[in-house]
Formats: structure tokens, C-alpha cells, sequence
């Protein structure tokens, strides 16, 4: 079956979580917010009545809607029998995966530290606060928590040779702070070398390799959730 999902049009953001893990496993899907638009994309929503997803991204099947991404990554890795076999393995890998949600949550109070329907220049000064304390401190605590992670197998993936949605979401984290910030990812290079091969493992992985490459990847821009506002950024 081909599957629909649902998400902002023109930004990589929490869709990309599952696009990656769609276009890894070669499995069938219409982008379809990119296809008929945002309108369309409210309008599926509100009409999916109380069962309806909080936001997007969401991702339907002919049986279910499944909206937010860690349940997303697991009713695919379920579905098509991506990652580990293994319960207590699982049960790790959706555990990374939340805590993937909660960073990607920090990363977009970094420029919305106040209000999250408002403008960035109009919090552009608290941003410059959050932005510092999230470099400093949040960025290494994320990153030593996941470094650790890829040492407990012998890679180059968390669960071993097999790849699984946390790997597409690393690898998304990895790209996505680089680009925000440059200059402190360039300062912490050499402190995280399991997850720049991990990043390097999953861009080489053929079916990603092309997606990366095609029309379909979206490039970064602030509109989305890893935003670069040269302000934001620093060594230390
Ligand atoms: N925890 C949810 C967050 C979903 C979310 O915040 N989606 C954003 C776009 S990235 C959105 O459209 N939010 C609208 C809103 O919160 O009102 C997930 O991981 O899917």
C-alpha cells in the first residue's frame, strides 16, 4: 500500500523524521501537503473528527491515522520490520526516540523561547539568552546521552548492523545542528566521533543517498525547526 503523510509543505521539520524512515525502507508514500498544499493538509485534519491529530506530521493508512513522530517511526518500524526484533530493543530504540522529541522541542525554544506563534524578531533577545544556555549546556548533554548509546553494539547503528528510525533521526540532528550552529558544532567535532560516523553510515546508505540527492529533500531554512540565525551561534 502506499501511505499519505501529512506535513508542512515547504520544510523539512518533524516530517522529516518520518520521510527519512520512509525513504530508508523503500516504503511507498505521497507527500501530500507537498502535492495539494497546506489548506488541504487543515482541511484532512479538521475532518478527521475527534480522533483528529493534534499536528502535524501524520501519517495514514487504510486502517489507522497515526500522528506524532515517535509513534509514527514505531507503527512503521511494527509494520515493515525495521531495526531490532528484540522487545528490550525496542523498547530502547522508542526510548531514544522520545528523547529525540524532547531535543527537537528545546531546538525550537531556542528561537521561540517565549511564544511559539509568534514572530522570532519579536523574541529575538530572549532567543539570544536560550540560545546561550542551550549551546553550553544542552547540546552536550543530548549529544553525550546519544554518543553513549552508539557505544552499547558494534555499530555503525544504535541496535548493531541494522539500521532503525533513531538512526534517520541522528542522523537528522547531527545535519540539523550543524547547520544552526557552526561554529559550536565545529568547537564540539572531535567529542562525538561514534555519531558523525553514525551520520556518515546513514547518508551512505544507498535509498537515502538518492533521497538526499533528489528534489524531494528539502533544504534547511528559517522557516523550519533547526533554524541558523548567526546571532544564535558561538563557539563555546
Ligand atoms: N510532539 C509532536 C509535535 C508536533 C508539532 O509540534 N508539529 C508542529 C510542526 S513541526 C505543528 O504544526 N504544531 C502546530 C501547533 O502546535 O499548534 C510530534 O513529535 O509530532
Amino acid at each position: 500500500m502506499t501511505y499519505d503523510l501529512w506535513y508542512w509543505p515547504t520544510i523539512q521539520g518533524r516530517g522529516e523524521f518520518v520521510r527519512l524512515v520512509l525513504e530508508a525502507g523503500g516504503i511507498g508514500y505521497r507527500d501530500r501537503a507537498r502535492d495539494d498544499g497546506a489548506e488541504a493538509m487543515m482541511r484532512d485534519m479538521a475532518g478527521r473528527g475527534p480522533r483528529a491529530p493534534f499536528a502535524p506530521p501524520y501519517l495514514v493508512a487504510d486502517d489507522v491515522t497515526v500522528a506524532q513522530v515517535a509513534d509514527i517511526v514505531l507503527f512503521l518500524q511494527d509494520r515493515h520490520g525495521i531495526g531490532s526484533q528484540d522487545a528490550g530493543m525496542q523498547y530502547w530504540l522508542h526510548q531514544l526516540q522520545l528523547t529525540v522529541a524532547d531535543l527537537i522541542a528545546e531546538v525550537h525554544a531556542v528561537h521561540h523561547p517565549v511564544d511559539p506563534m509568534a514572530w522570532y524578531r519579536e523574541q529575538r533577545d530572549e532567543a539570544v539568552r536560550a540560545a546561550g544556555q542551550f549551546r553550553r549546556k544542552r547540546i552536550p548533554k543530548f549529544l553525550d546521552h546519544f554518543e553513549a548509546a552508539l557505544g552499547a553494539e558494534d555499530g555503525p547503528f544504535v541496535a548493531g548492523a541494522a539500521w532503525s528510525g533513531v538512526d534517520m533521526a541522528l542522523f537528522q540532528i547531527v545535519a540539523g545542528l550543524r547547520y544552526m550552529f557552526p561554529r559550536r558544532m565545529a568547537a564540539l567535532a572531535g567529542d562525538y566521533p561514534r555519531l558523525a560516523a553514525l551520520h556518515d553510515a546513514v547518508a551512505a546508505l544507498p535509498a537515502v543517498a538518492a533521497y538526499l540527492a533528489s528534489e524531494r529533500r528539502v533544504a534547511f531554512n528559517t522557516d523550519g525547526i533547526f533554524r541558523h540565525y548567526p546571532e544564535l551561534d558561538g563557539d563555546g
